[in-house]
Parts: structure tokens; C-alpha cells; sequence
């Protein structure tokens, strides 16, 4: 661990004290805190007024009770969460998670990186996250649609368009923003489009935004890889994950000539040197919503299914974590190493544990981190609220372009003030600074608050 800096020590310190028992949210505020020892040297103005102390408080927590009916009559529970993270920028804005892992400090590390992911896109939204510990794992379309319903008709009071717009995440897709929205249309008697994003396109959805995770973490690695010279053609790309993010970065590796070899879900990975057939991830994925280790039984001959594991044993030039936080640990982070990999683009929010991250640096390893690479989705779910808000709607290409844009900026973005900061390649600072900064100067502008 880098040592912090005299004047942050004590703000870490009073996050663990007012936020016992939530390692990843302590996790995702000391990383950012590493990286800003260097802006207070430069600019001690930036540690005045608490500012650094606010932007680790979130501005709201919301936590409630959803009580729902199972398909046998049996009444359930599980607790619903909304972490309002900033607003200084413009709405609350981030995804909502459904996972029985999934507790209070979960959503507030999500809400914390939400924030300077956001302010990375140049757009106007604010950083918020929620969720809920229900598993919808072997629940019918039925039990899907109640328990949204229940969860919206409390959440409903803490969204609207100028206020709060939540979307997808883990567990969260198409299917349940749609019952979300109607639930939160039929309570307010409004059709305000705006309030959600990532809805489906028959009713205010954007395109490209299903896409825009996975195909802005590539676009993120492209540009990376173009400051070595060189690209996607030819490498062998292992993605984690065979949800959203995991299903639309290996698409457009695969259109930039990458071979994706191994892709997975939370019980084993597939391996395929044949390189991946997509479609029939899809199939299994988005339409059956079976396993993973279907794919080795459906395709026969050239591929294999490994149960438990890890994934970051097979060997690849580039690494595409896109399942969940704290997958790829350091042990893993040496395995990659050891096998040669390039470049590192986290599809997920926070997959790498520090130690990873160090091993990926210190070996001259590319490390593209979540907050810079993966806020392709959030970025079009913005555009996507811009279509809503212009009664408008927009060409793929157009959108896609848009998306291409912003990531290129972002990376670039990244680059420039990491070199200004005194860390060339070093994307981690470059995006905790550039972040950082964006938040910062609007709070302050803001006043206290
Ligand atoms: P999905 O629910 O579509 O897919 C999640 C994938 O990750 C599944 O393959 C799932 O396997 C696996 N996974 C989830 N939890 C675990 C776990 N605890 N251990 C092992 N594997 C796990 O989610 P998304 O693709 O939307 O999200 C993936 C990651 O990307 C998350 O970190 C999310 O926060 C991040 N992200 C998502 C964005 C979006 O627009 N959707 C935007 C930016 C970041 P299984 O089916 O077995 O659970
Ligand atoms: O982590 C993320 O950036 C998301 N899950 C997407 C958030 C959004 O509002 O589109």
C-alpha cells in the first residue's frame, strides 16, 4: 500500500470509523485517496473547507424494506438500498444491482466511483448507486416483475428525471428496467422517460446503450494500446463474465480482429481456442438465461468447461475482467503476468484487488481501471437522457459514434494528467485526479454543501 499523505490520513481514518465493516467501500475511497496526495501538493487549496471529507460522504442513504409474493403465496423480504452519492455535477445517476451479496457498503463504493466515473464522461450527471440482496437466480418472469414492482413503489419517492436516474447493473437488464418503469408510470401518472435508463427501444430507450459498456472498454484498450503501437488484431483476449458487459466487449473485440478464448459466469469458465462463438453465448445468456457450462456441451469438440477456478489462469495478451469486484486477486494478477499479458481493461466496477493492480504496474503492465473504461454505459445512458429530455432519438451509428468519442477523450483524458501529474501511464492517478478535480471545482463553486 502507497502511504498517504499527512493531510489524508486522518480523512481515511474517519471513513473507517463512520463506515465500520464496509472493506470495499474503504477499499475504493483509500485508492483514490493514494492518487490525491499529488493534487494537495500541487494545490494544498483542494484540502480546505473539508472538501476532500464531503466527497467522501455520500449526501443520502436510503434504505427500506421490499416485501414481495413468491409464486407459491409466500410473502418474502429483502432490503432495497439508494446511496445518493453527489449531486454536483447533475442528477444522482448510476445503476441499480440486484445480488445476494449485495449490502450497504457495496452500493457505497459503487455511488463513490460512480461519482468520478461520471465526471470522467464531461457530462452533466451527479453519482448515485442501489440495489437490493434478492436473487433472481431461478425466479420466474412473474416473481421478477413483483419484486420490481415493490422496490420501485418505495424508490419511487427518491427518483425523478432532475432529481435521480437510475439504470442497470448486476442482475438488473432490459427485462427488469422495463417493470421499473411501469411500476414508477403507473405511481406518478407521468411519462417521464428521463427518470430511467437502459430502457428497451419500443419506449424511450437508446440504442447503443445495451451496447456502450463493453464496446466503450474496448474502444478504452484500443486507444491504450495505440500509444505502444499496436491494437486488438491478433491478441488473445480472455473476458470474465458472460453478462452484459462481458457479452458486448467481446463482440466488438472480435470485430477489431481479437480472438476471445475464455469467457465465464460465477461457477467455472469455458475455454475455446477456436475462439468464442457469441451467438451462442447469447442464446444461452440473454435468451435461455442458462449456465455457462452449456456452451462446452451445445458447441462439442475444440472446447472444454472448467468448474471454479480461475479464468486468469488462461493464458492471453489482454484481460477484460467483466464479472464483479475483487475477482482478479494478486495471485491471479502473477498467473497474467507470468503468461504475458499486455493490457488490462476492467469492464467491471473494481475487479482488481490492489495488490493485482501493483503486480499489473510494477511488470509495465497497461492497466486500464473500471472508473476511465468502463463508463461507456453511463456515458450513453446520458445521451440517453438527452434523447428523452429532446424527444428525440437516434441513429446506432450516431450514438455509437458519440460513445467512440467520449471514451477516446476519456482516455486521453486520463493520459494527459497522469503525464501533468508526474506518473506518464499511469491511468489509476490520471483518472482519480481528472475525476477528483471535475467534482471538485463545482462543490466548491457550490459553496458548502
Ligand atoms: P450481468 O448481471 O449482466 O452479468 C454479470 C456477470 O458476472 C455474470 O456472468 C455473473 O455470473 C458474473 N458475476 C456476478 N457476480 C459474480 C460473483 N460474485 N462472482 C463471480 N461472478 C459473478 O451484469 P453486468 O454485465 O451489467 O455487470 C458486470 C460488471 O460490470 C459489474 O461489476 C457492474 O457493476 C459493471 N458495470 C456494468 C455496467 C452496465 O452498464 N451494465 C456499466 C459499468 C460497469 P452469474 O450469472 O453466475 O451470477
Ligand atoms: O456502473 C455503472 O456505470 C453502471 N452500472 C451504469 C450506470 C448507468 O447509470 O448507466
Amino acid at each position: 500500500m502507497t502511504q498517504l499523505d499527512e493531510k489524508l490520513e486522518p480523512i481515511m481514518a474517519e471513513v473507517f470509523r463512520r463506515n465500520a465493516a464496509e472493506p470495499e467501500f474503504h477499499q475504493a475511497v483509500r485508492e483514490v485517496l493514494e492518487s490525491l496526495g499529488r493534487v494537495i501538493a500541487k494545490r494544498p487549496d483542494y484540502a480546505d473547507d473539508a472538501l476532500i471529507e464531503r466527497i467522501c460522504e455520500p449526501e443520502r442513504q436510503i434504505i427500506f424494506r421490499v416485501p414481495w409474493t413468491d409464486d407459491k403465496g409466500q410473502v418474502r423480504i429483502n432490503r432495497g438500498f439508494r446511496v445518493q452519492f453527489n449531486s454536483a455535477l447533475g442528477p444522482y445517476k448510476g445503476g441499480i444491482r440486484f445480488h445476494p451479496s449485495v449490502n450497504v457498503g457495496i452500493i457505497k463504493f459503487l455511488g463513490f466511483e460512480q461519482t468520478f466515473k461520471n465526471a470522467l464522461t464531461g457530462l452533466p450527471i451527479g453519482g448515485g448507486k442501489g440495489g437490493s440482496d434478492f436473487d433472481p437466480k431461478g425466479r420466474s418472469d412473474a416473481e421478477i416483475m413483483r419484486f420490481c414492482q415493490s422496490f420501485m413503489t418505495e424508490l419511487s419517492r427518491h427518483l425523478g428525471e432532475y432529481t435521480d436516474v437510475p439504470a442497470g447493473d448486476i442482475g438488473v437488464g432490459g427485462r427488469e428496467i422495463g417493470y421499473m418503469f411501469g411500476q414508477y408510470k403507473r405511481l406518478t401518472n407521468r411519462y417521464e422517460a428521463g427518470v430511467l435508463t437502459g430502457k428497451g427501444l419500443s419506449y424511450g430507450g437508446s440504442r447503443a446503450r445495451k451496447e456502450a459498456t463493453g464496446y466503450g472498454n474496448t474502444y478504452f484498450v484500443d486507444s491504450m494500446l495505440a500509444t505502444k503501437g499496436t491494437s486488438f488484431d491478433g491478441k488473445r483476449v480472455v473476458v470474465s463474465g458472460s453478462g452484459n458487459v462481458a457479452i458486448y466487449t467481446m463482440e466488438k473485440v472480435m470485430s477489431l480482429g481479437g480472438r476471445i478464448v475464455a469467457c465465464s459466469d460465477s461457477n467455472g469458465y469455458i475455454v475455446d481456442e477456436n475462439g468464442i462463438d457469441l451467438d451462442l453465448v447469447k442464446e444461452i445468456k440473454e435468451v435461455r438465461r442458462e449456465r455457462i457450462s452449456e456452451y462446452a456441451r451445445l458447441r462439442g469438440t475444440g472446447s472444454h468447461y472448467i468448474a471454479g477456478g480461475s479464468i486468469w489462469d488462461v493464458p492471453c495478451d489482454v484481460a477484460m475482467p467483466s464479472a464483479t469486484q475483487n475477482e482478479l486477486t494478486g495471485k491471479d494478477a502473477k498467473a497474467l503476468v507470468q503468461n504475458g499479458v499486455i493490457a488490462v481493461g476492467e469492464g467491471a466496477n473494481m475487479p482488481s484487488t490492489p495488490d493485482a493492480i501493483r503486480i499489473f504496474q510494477e511488470a509495465g503492465v497497461m492497466f486500464a481501471p473500471g472508473k476511465a473504461a468502463n463508463a461507456g454505459g453511463v456515458a450513453t445512458s446520458a445521451l440517453e437522457m438527452q434523447q428523452n429530455a429532446s424527444r428525440d432519438s437516434w441513429t446506432f451509428e450516431q450514438t455509437e459514434a458519440r460513445l467512440e468519442t467520449i471514451m477516446r477523450n476519456i482516455h486521453d483524458t486520463c493520459a494527459a494528467t497522469a503525464d501533468e501529474y508526474g506518473a506518464p501511464g499511469d491511468y489509476v492517478l490520471g483518472a482519480n485526479i481528472a475525476g477528483f478535480v471535475r467534482v471538485a471545482e463545482a462543490m466548491r463553486a457550490l459553496g458548502v454543501i
